[in-house]
């Protein structure tokens, strides 16, 4: 088991657009694998491979109760978004401990390649919908407090940055 270290919030690492994966090989399985044990670790639901300083197009996802359905999108492109949106309370491993509620398109269609190397196609709704999108936007470079007003995202880059002095003297 390897465990990668999250970036957090404001971390400017965290806006890098990431890359198509050209092959899915040993070391992207490599990467998958330990994707997969921190995001299971943290605990959280989903993953992106730009949380981890890993700038290709890798997400690892699990909204499975029991957390023992890992899904994994390589290369993911989102082909259909409902008109239809809806609200929900998101959180995300890179910005510890806020959560706040976004607007989204309610039923997505995304497709991407799996482990397989082979072209798979999901339409979600609910928690699967809503964590593909704010996987999919962290690959875009985008954290989703960017949907939130710029006095909040203040607010949460000096809550982030004085946990991040606290844990520092901590150690
Ligand atoms: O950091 C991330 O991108 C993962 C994030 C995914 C997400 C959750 C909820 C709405 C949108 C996106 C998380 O997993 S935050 C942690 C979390 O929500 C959770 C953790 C354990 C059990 C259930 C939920
Ligand atoms: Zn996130």
């Amino acid at each position: 088991m390897a465990l990668l270290p999250v970036l957090c919030y404001p971390d400017p690492r965290l806006h890098k657009v990431a890359k198509p994966v050209a092959k899915v090989d040993a070391r992207i399985k490599k990467i998958v694998s330990d994707m997969a044990d921190t995001m299971y670790e943290a605990p959280g639901v989903g993953l992106a491979a730009t949380q981890v300083d890993i700038h290709e197009r890798i997400l690892v996802i699990d909204v499975s109760d029991n957390q023992d359905e890992l899904m994994v999108f390589i290369n993911p492109e989102l082909i259909w978004a409902s008109a239809e949106v809806k609200a929900w309370r998101e959180g995300c491993l890179s910005v510890p401990e806020y959560y706040d509620e976004v607007e989204r398109p309610a039923v997505v269609r995304v497709r991407a390649v799996g482990l397989d190397g082979k072209e798979f196609e999901v339409e979600a709704d609910g928690l699967l919908s809503v964590c593909l999108q704010h996987e999919m936007d962290h690959l875009q470079g985008k954290v989703f407090v960017e949907y939130l007003s710029m006095l909040k995202r203040n607010r949460i880059s000096l809550r982030m940055k004085k946990r991040a002095k606290e844990l520092v003297g901590q150690r």
